[in-house]
């Protein structure tokens, strides 16, 4: 097989425990994958990091979805002109958006090149079995696990990593988004963005620092210095601003990885046409929404047209977290729309406004 293919960089025992794992699957669509009856259609995930989103599952059965992640520390802008060393599943925080159906079995390889000697792993929210993945994951350096799951249920879920302590994985940036599409896939849009929210805790610095490190103990006291939309002060401002179109419909795959805050997510302009609150994607989705609420280990899909052209504002509403980060902005181009949104005077902007550009 496949994992025992790799450079030596596996040992014999981990070859073995992923023939256990695929023996255990027998009958399952991982051991048929593997020649045993019928075969499935292999595919590789197509990954994309934030703001991007792998487009929509085309085909209408299952197939086993191939997927590699490999954690490593990395040192990063957390916001301009100051770096964090941020622990990465392939190299971005918040870590590779996957897109399967459900039925699907995903072949997750879990690999390790963190110099420091620390084992990762990954915990899929959109897995059913002990730790979600975890414990059949672990790896640390040089190391390479592989093990099959076949997705239950539909919805959009969070993924992290789980080793101890695992609070501290999790705030250090390793975590992002799985999307498990429902059989008959989604309504069509024409634009949809991955967006993930997360706090991160540094120790104490002096204003002018060009580097800041963890702090477990602020992370305890949940007591936050940045609060971040993809995992940095500024990244969907300017140049990283989302972009669309008058008339478009727009989705939002907004997750949560906290480790701590609760996120009251809402674009200032816009009105939520629909929100498949909890990401749950089978129930009917609410209508008419302005603010959701997103716990950490959480997800949620919204929906709205954009029918006035200019900028929106995402925003966690809790809304002194923008003065930590909490803020991006879309970019809507259209003709005026007069008959919805018209002023005596032209648009100004206060000095200093954060959210209106
Ligand atoms: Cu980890």
């Amino acid at each position: 097989m496949d994992v025992l293919s790799k450079e030596g960089a596996v040992n014999r025992s981990i070859g073995i425990a992923s023939v256990v794992v695929a023996v255990l699957l027998a009958g399952s669509v991982a051991a048929q994958a593997k020649g045993k009856g019928k075969a499935l259609p292999v595919e590789k995930a197509t990954l994309t990091f934030a703001p991007e989103v792998p487009p929509p599952i085309a085909r209408r059965k299952p197939a086993l979805v191939k997927a590699t992640f490999d954690s490593a520390v990395k040192r990063m802008e957390i916001t301009q002109g100051v770096t964090y060393e941020f622990w990465t599943f392939n190299g971005r925080v918040p870590g590779p958006m996957i897109r399967a159906r459900v039925g699907d079995t995903l072949e997750i390889h879990v690999t390790n090149t963190d110099a420091s000697g620390m084992p990762h792993n990954v915990d899929f929210h959109a897995v059913t079995g002990p730790g979600g993945g975890a414990k059949v994951t672990t790896v640390v350096q040089g190391e390479e696990r592989v093990a099959w799951f076949k997705l239950l249920h539909p919805g959009l879920f969070v993924y992290h990593c789980a080793a101890p302590p695992v609070m501290d994985h999790i705030a250090n940036g390793m975590y992002g988004l799985i999307l498990v599409e429902p059989e008959k896939g989604l309504p069509k849009v024409d634009r949809e963005y991955y967006v993930f929210q997360s706090d991160f805790y540094t120790k104490d610095a002096a204003e002018d620092t060009t580097h800041l490190e963890f702090s477990h103990e602020h992370g305890a006291a949940e007591h936050p210095r940045f609060v971040v939309f993809n995992g940095k002060a500024g990244s969907l401002v300017g140049d990283g601003a989302l972009k669309a179109k008058t008339g478009e419909k727009v989705r939002l795959f907004f997750g949560n990885g906290g480790p701590n805050l609760i996120s009251s997510f809402h674009v200032i302009g816009e009105i939520f046409d629909n929100v498949y609150r909890e990401a749950d994607l089978v129930s009917p989705p609410a209508h008419s929404v302005q603010t959701t609420l997103v716990p950490p280990g959480g997800a949620t899909v919204v929906d709205f047209g954009v029918e006035v052209p200019g900028d929106y504002t995402l925003v966690d509403h809790a809304i002194f977290r923008i003065e930590k980060g909490a803020v991006g902005f879309l970019n809507v181009e259209g003709e005026p729309r007069h008959d919805i949104y018209v002023s005596q005077d032209e648009a100004a902007t206060c000095e200093g406004c954060l959210v209106h550009p």
